[in-house]
């Protein structure tokens, strides 16, 4: 029997500072970056959260020493050709990110495994992954002709390849460029949309020669990369919830720092530019080649907007979030383009349209998208999370503005990418 959690918080105001914890995504690749190389990387800002903990498990099963100390990693290889061929299943847990880039680095790797995740991974699609990875020699058998896990995948010698991507997704580019790594040749690698482009900056972290012009990506295989310190600025895709918070909760004002702005990830602030939020940036370059600032922001009138086109891949993990700020805006707001929605954690569109009408939004769902009409009062309601952190954590931050409370079953969800959710929004209510 899982938890429902009641919140209810009362119609607060919000005031104080978040310090945003660490980029899941780029979390993730640090750890795969530095059991690549060989000696000892560390790392600091690392998200302990589930998804990331799930990449920690499947390295050290592959003979990796990784050793945590809060945000702090240390990660000991003797590089890709020494790791251990694992006696266990590698358990990704709900983690597409891990699943999808296992298979891109396993499959150039010298021994065999197995790759399983829970019931959510169990359903999504891995054919985008396996099917461009075959191309390049790999030798993987998976349900449906390698479109769902269990994946077993047996590293063998790959060859470079061309490939045109038939969808915007970092997690099929990155798969690609890390079996690249260890291919004959040099691969290219062409996006319909420039996604989030964090394995390309880590490639250059760790020493590695890429060459990007607009949406080709260049990288010749054989590469060693070279164990470094990295760096993990916050993760936007969690400060955007209490950026919509900061948005919609009257009276609010609120300071996120340590924000990753990445421009491949920075869509919400251009919605939220549009839909005419107040709020403030100040950003600078890390040393990981990442942008990370400051953003200030205070509650404000709204007004509906279109999102669509190359900003979805820019902001794809939060339209849940931008759905719920749509129901503060005056007017009209469309968005298109988002198909992708139907193939995370959940059907994001179907998740999204079916809670937020429970609480009284004026809410449609379209084959790409969904559109919404505000502004509307919302009120109380019983909502589910499907087990998606991104809609327990939108159900959350629309119960600081419902008129009654809101209960929500599986809060445990939300650890996969945001474990300190609930003590954040504590810390700034008032
Ligand atoms: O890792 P996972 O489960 O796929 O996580 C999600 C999320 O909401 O946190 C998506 F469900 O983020 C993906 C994101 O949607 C993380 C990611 C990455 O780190 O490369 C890329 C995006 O997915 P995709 O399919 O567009 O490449």
């Amino acid at each position: 029997m899982q938890a429902i959690k009641k919140l209810d918080y009362a119609q607060p105001s919000l005031e104080g500072a978040i310090r945003i914890p660490g980029d899941k995504s780029v979390s993730h690749r640090s750890i795969m970056f530095g059991a690549i190389a060989e000696g000892t990387t560390t790392v600091e800002g690392f998200l302990q959260s589930d998804d990331c903990l799930s990449t920690i498990d499947c390295f050290q099963k592959l003979g990796v020493e990784i050793a945590i100390d809060g945000d702090k990693v240390k990660i000991s290889s003797n590089g890709i050709s020494n790791w251990k061929e694992p006696n266990e299943v590698l358990y990704t847990g709900n983690s597409g990110t891990t699943t999808r880039l296992m298979l891109g680095i396993l499959a150039g790797s010298s021994g065999s495994s197995v790759l399983i995740g829970d019931e959510s991974i169990q359903n999504r699609p891995m054919r985008r992954v396996t099917e461009p990875l075959k191309q390049m020699g790999a030798k993987l058998i998976g349900r449906e002709n390698g479109q769902f896990t269990p994946i077993a995948v047996e590293g063998t010698n790959l060859q470079a390849i061309h490939y045109k991507m038939p969808v915007a997704s970092a997690q099929v580019k990155s798969a690609i460029l890390l079996a690249a790594l260890n291919a004959n040749g040099e691969t290219v690698v062409e996006e319909i949309e420039t996604s989030r482009d964090h394995t390309e900056k880590m490639l250059q972290h760790f020493g590695a020669s890429i060459a990007v012009n607009d949406k080709t990506i260049r990288l010749q295989g054989g590469q060693k990369l070279k164990a470094t310190h990295v760096v993990i600025p916050g993760d936007i895709s969690s400060a955007a919830f209490f950026l919509v918070a900061g948005a919609i909760v009257p009276n609010s004002n609120l300071t996120l720092t340590n924000v990753g702005l990445n421009p491949t990830r920075t869509g919400i602030m251009d919605v939220l530019q549009a839909m005419g939020a107040s709020f403030t940036v100040n950003d600078s370059e890390n040393s990981s080649h990442e942008e990370m600032g400051t953003i200030e922001i205070q509650s404000s009138a709204l007004i509906g907007t279109e999102i669509g086109g190359e900003l979805i891949p820019r902001l794809i993990d939060e339209i849940p979030i931008i759905a719920l700020l749509a129901t503060q805006a005056k007017g009209k707001t469309i968005i298109k383009n988002a198909e992708e929605l139907k193939v995370k954690e959940t059907n994001r569109i179907d998740a999204v349209v079916n809670e937020l009408k429970k609480l009284g939004a004026n809410i449609t769902a379209t084959d790409d998208g969904m559109i919404i009409e505000g502004p509307t009062t919302l009120h109380g309601g019983d909502l589910l999370t499907y087990g998606d952190h991104r809609i327990g954590m939108m159900a959350a931050m629309a119960s600081l503005i419902t008129t009654e409370a809101v209960t929500i079953d599986n809060p445990g969800c939300i650890a996969v990418s945001y474990p300190t959710f609930f003590e954040d929004i504590s810390s700034v209510i008032k």
